[in-house]
């Protein structure tokens, strides 16, 4: 039998709506129901300052933010499509850009691969730049690069959004990478 392979993948959780933990809590436990995916490490929860096109609006509903590493046979789009079916099925609205959400799922990374199409930008093109993606990110993984913008810990030091970490239960209890 053909080898299957398998991705590595990159995720962001983002809920400024709501019971914002239990819809992170709920978008992993959908994650690890993909068929074909694994959630090998989830990062602990950080507040965060709602980012607007117009810059940090500190009058907004305040995010919690998380990361998770994937092991996917997934192709992105289709796993793309995927973290789609799970905002739906949470509840998300696509109202406003960058409004308020229940649930925004982001694929940051995927193998480190570059690609630019009508469906599907990888990296995520505004990843160097969050905080709120790279310190998750940075904490499942220390030694993570971001393809064409160098390692996460050097961008997260340059970043100027500010992250609270969030004290809560571990999103992936120990030893229960599925
Ligand atoms: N899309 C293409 N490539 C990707 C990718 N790699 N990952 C498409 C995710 N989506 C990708 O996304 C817009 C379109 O991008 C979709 O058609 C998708 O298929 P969306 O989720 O529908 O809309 P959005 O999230 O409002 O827009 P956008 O521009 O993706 O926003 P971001 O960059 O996701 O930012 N502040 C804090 N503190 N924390 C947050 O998590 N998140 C946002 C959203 C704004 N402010 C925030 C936070
Ligand atoms: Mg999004």
């Amino acid at each position: 039998m053909r080898k299957r392979t398998n991705h590595r993948a990159i995720v962001a959780l983002g809920s400024n709506q709501g019971d914002r933990e239990e819809y992170l809590r709920q978008a992993v436990a959908a994650l690890r129901a993909l068929p074909g995916v694994r959630v090998v490490a989830a990062s602990g929860l950080f507040e965060t300052p709602a980012l607007r096109l117009d810059g940090v609006d500190e009058s907004a509903p305040s995010y919690l933010n998380a990361a998770v590493k994937l092991e996917s046979i997934l192709e992105p789009e289709m796993l793309l499509g995927a973290l789609h079916g799970i905002e739906a099925s949470l509840g998300r609205v696509r109202t406003e850009r960058w409004g308020d959400r229940t649930i925004d799922l982001d694929l940051i990374d995927f193998d480190g691969l570059t690609r630019n199409t009508e469906s599907i930008t990888l990296p995520h093109p505004r990843a160097q730049e969050r905080a709120f993606v790279l310190a998750p990110w940075l904490q499942i993984d220390p030694e993570a690069e971001l393809a064409g913008q160098g390692k996460v810990a050097d961008l997260l030091a340059k970043t100027t959004d500010r992250v609270t970490e969030f004290p809560a239960e571990p999103l992936l209890p120990a030893g229960d990478a599925r």
